[in-house]
């Protein structure tokens, strides 16, 4: 054992956003408790539970070392009654019994089938496990109505399930960056999300697009959506428009923390580079990749075309030449983009403790739109994430620390 003097003990400020949370977690074994609690509880609509719990894994993250015993943790902040009892279980018996038992249940094993399911919600969820479906195959038996986005989710199940790697998000940047500059010269596309943060792996990927001139961006989503599409770079989008301006609660108390840009909800058809496809045997025919990717261009008689397509066919099922991929588009105007790319890098935890600062401790309201503060009425422009770290009286947290 370990006496109390060789302990150290922690001092960590109480909000996220006060904090540097780089990838490097000495804690994992214990965050991944907590998480998978945070999940469960978000997943049963108990969102209080759920903040609870991501607060408390956050902390944890925060550490510098691995946290050995219960001493360490006095007088820390955002850890509960409950977290306490599940990190003490875990250092005592190297699993919590609660978490043990939520993962075996059936309840929580299918809300995690089903909300796997791209388009799929707790609340959804819910209500099929309620009418007995608990698996995609008693799903594709009830014969439930499933929406566009479900289907989608559905076809592409296995592949939108995969994590995303950092040299697939680089292909669709290219895409992506190539869809702008042909619609509208000049625009800009950042990465955000995850992968912004310096994860290497990601569910989705997230650009944010605008451009230098105020003005320019707008209606600029439905034509970067229709060039991807006739370029055959898309299995799914459901773009929404811009509703900022036309709302009525007005910019500084959003409703929620949904923002108001134009944004599209896609699913990428990406087509694998030889160094990305899974060490696989050479092929054992002639067949060459642009025959596969352009089978009608090959061919002269509807006999041809046929014999191409059928290969295309077996060639696409047995070496599955391209992937679905979840990607997040939004557009900014210039004027709003710093508090967009600072709103979109995530984590959400990180995001949600920004907000709760603001509006806490300084009095202010903080969105992916702007910055206004209630003391002063009126709003505060600025054009990097520097500016607005500084007048929330912050100091400045690059991307890779704010993985909270
Ligand atoms: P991952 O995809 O690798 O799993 O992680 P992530 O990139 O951190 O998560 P994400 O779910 O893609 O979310 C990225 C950021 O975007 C995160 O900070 C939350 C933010 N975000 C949404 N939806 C919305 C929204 O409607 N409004 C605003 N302002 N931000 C949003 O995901
Ligand atoms: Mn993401
Ligand atoms: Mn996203």
């Amino acid at each position: 054992q370990i006496s109390e003097a060789e302990v150290a003990l922690f001092s960590v400020s109480s909000y996220a956003c006060q904090r540097r949370t780089t990838l490097d977690n000495h804690n994992s074994n214990l965050t991944d408790a907590l998480s998978l609690l945070a999940e469960n509880a978000e997943l049963s609509n108990e969102d209080g539970r759920g903040v609870a719990f991501r607060r408390a894994a956050a902390l944890l993250k925060a550490l510098p070392t691995q946290v050995i015993s219960m001493s360490q943790l006095r007088g820390l902040p955002c850890l509960g009654e409950h977290s306490l009892r599940v990190i003490k279980d875990v250092l005592e018996n190297g699993v919590s019994s609660e978490v043990e038992s939520t993962k075996q249940s059936k309840r929580y094993k299918a809300l995690k089938i089903l909300t796997g399911i791209f388009g799929v919600g707790a609340k959804t969820a819910d209500r099929w496990i309620r009418e007995g479906i608990y698996n995609l195959e008693q799903l594709r038996d009830s014969g439930q109505t499933l929406n566009r986005a479900q289907k989608a989710g559905l076809e592409h199940y296995d592949d939108l399930n995969e994590p995303v790697t950092k040299a697939e998000a680089d292909a669709i940047g290219e895409i992506v960056q190539k869809a702008v500059n042909s619609v509208l010269p000049g625009s800009e596309v950042a990465l955000t999300g995850g992968f912004r943060r310096g994860k290497l792996t990601g569910h989705d990927v997230d650009f944010l697009i605008t451009h230098p001139e105020e003005g320019k961006e707008v209606g600029l989503m439905p034509k970067v959506v229709a060039w991807l599409e006739s370029q055959g770079f898309l299995l799914y989008q459901k773009t929404t428009r811009n509703s900022y301006l036309e709302s009525k609660d007005g910019p500084a108390r959003p409703a929620s923390n949904m923002d108001r840009f134009e944004r599209c909800f896609s699913i990428f058809k990406l087509t694998k580079r030889k160094e990305q496809e899974s060490t696989q045997p050479e092929e054992q025919n002639d067949l060459k990749t642009e025959d596969v990717l352009r089978p009608h261009m090959q061919a002269d008689t509807d006999q041809q075309l046929c014999e191409l397509s059928k290969n295309y066919q077996m060639e696409a099922a047995s070496h599955k030449i391209w992937r679905a991929v979840r990607v997040d588009l939004v557009v900014s105007p210039i004027s709003q983009f710093a508090f967009a790319v600072l709103g979109w890098t995530g984590s959400k935890l990180f995001e949600r403790e920004l907000r709760r600062w603001a509006g806490h401790e300084k009095n202010m309201s903080l969105s992916s739109h702007a910055l206004f503060d209630n003391t002063q009425n009126k709003y505060l422009r600025a054009t990097s994430e520097e500016e607005i770290f500084a007048y929330l009286g912050l100091e400045y947290i690059p991307p890779s620390e704010r993985n909270a």
